[in-house]
């Protein structure tokens, strides 16, 4: 029994460990939008990876998942204004402004 519970034990630290590892192994990403474009259209990223949107532009814009808007949706974002969204499983995300749906993106997570 005793020995079990060192094995449960062993296990959960290394598991603490390997997600810590794989915490510090994905860098933050970031696109901005300005002039009615998402600069960086397309970015490839790992998995894991949270992405920050920032609106330098002086109208409002959104940031939508083309493909499963409940996926990913953001509010409209003011000058200045940020979204974020991590994404967590590997596969090619397309998205878009809804103000103004010719502004096209692309996260390629691998
Ligand atoms: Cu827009």
């Amino acid at each position: 029994m005793r020995d079990t519970i060192f094995l449960a034990l062993g296990s959960l630290c290394f598991l603490a460990a390997a997600g810590l590892a794989y915490a510090a192994d994905t860098q933050p990403a970031s696109v901005t939008i300005d002039n009615f474009s998402f600069n960086q259209a397309s970015l490839t990223v790992k998995a894991g990876t949270r992405v920050t949107w920032t609106n330098r532009d002086d109208i409002p814009h959104t940031v939508v998942d083309a493909d499963d808007p409940k996926a990913m949706k953001s509010p409209p974002l003011d000058t200045g204004e940020q979204f974020e969204h991590t994404f967590a499983k590997a596969g090619t995300f397309h998205y878009f402004c809804s103000l103004h749906p010719h502004m096209q993106g692309t996260i390629v997570v691998q």
